[in-house]
């Protein structure tokens, strides 16, 4: 479904929702009208960090051949992970709560083939003037005990609606996609209901990030030499 099939069929179901509830019609409406233009805002956030990924990207391509981003990914948060972590936080499930205590509504993951890439992005986001850094954290160079790794931030991003401009967080991941490969299967891995994740098990993943984290710098140290000799 894409975004303009999601908000046209939340409208269509809003008079039946409206019929099964008669003694709260006009506080539904409002709360279902609140949501929906709360996904509007956070859709259109992704969409400018997306745009501007996509110029930096063609604009190293023209001056010098080549990408630094190999793949974007984007995602909402589905409206069930939003009201498991209000209750996780022990807040009242409303779109108002949901605003302002959780900062990854929107979520953008950048890959990238070099780690020097990572940085390059991470440094052209956190200088737009108009892009409001909240939170940065560089588990690259400080790895999560899992063995996790990957550049984060939040920022909130100005979106220019008919009448007034609103801000929305955007959390956006960069990794290589060596970093990314192992992200995707610990998470699988530990997400998975019928899996018992032992503390050996837990070392190993560890140790394979560790490895993981070793090519990926060969890669790097292989593309600054033969980019030393170009
Ligand atoms: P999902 O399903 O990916 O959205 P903080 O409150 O800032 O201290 P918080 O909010 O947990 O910490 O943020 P953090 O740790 O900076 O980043 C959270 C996200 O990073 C997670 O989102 C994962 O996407 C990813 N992540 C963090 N640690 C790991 C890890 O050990 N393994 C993997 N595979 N991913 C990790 P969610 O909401 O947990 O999940």
């Amino acid at each position: 479904m894409n975004d303009i099939d999601f908000y046209i069929e939340g409208i269509q179901q809003l008079p039946a929702i409206v019929e099964k509830n008669p003694k709260n019609q006009e506080k539904l409406a409002e709360a279902f009208m609140e949501f929906m233009q709360l996904c509007h805002l956070y859709e259109s956030a992704i969409e400018v960090v997306k745009t501007y990924l996509g110029i930096l990207d063609s604009e190293f391509n023209m001056k010098f051949q080549r990408n630094p981003i190999h793949n974007i990914e984007s995602r909402l948060k589905s409206a069930e992970s939003i009201m498991n972590k209000l209750q996780k936080k022990g807040l009242a499930i409303t779109p108002d709560n949901a605003r302002k205590n959780l900062l990854d509504i929107a979520g953008i993951r950048v890959t990238c083939s070099f780690i020097s890439d990572i940085y390059v992005l991470a440094e052209m986001l956190t200088h737009r003037d108009d892009f409001v850094v909240i939170k940065q954290k560089d588990y690259i160079k400080h790895p999560k005990p899992s063995g996790y790794r990957s550049y984060h931030l939040i920022i909130n991003v100005p979106v220019y609606l008919a009448a007034q401009k609103k801000y929305a967080p955007v959390e956006i991941q960069i990794r290589t996609l060596a970093m990314d490969f192992w992200a995707s299967i610990e998470h699988q891995l530990k997400y998975k209901p019928s899996t018992a994740i032992t503390p050996e098990i837990s070392e190993e993943l560890r140790i394979c990030a560790e490895q993981i984290a070793e090519t990926d710098m060969q890669m790097q140290k292989i593309y600054s030499e033969i980019n030393n000799l170009g």
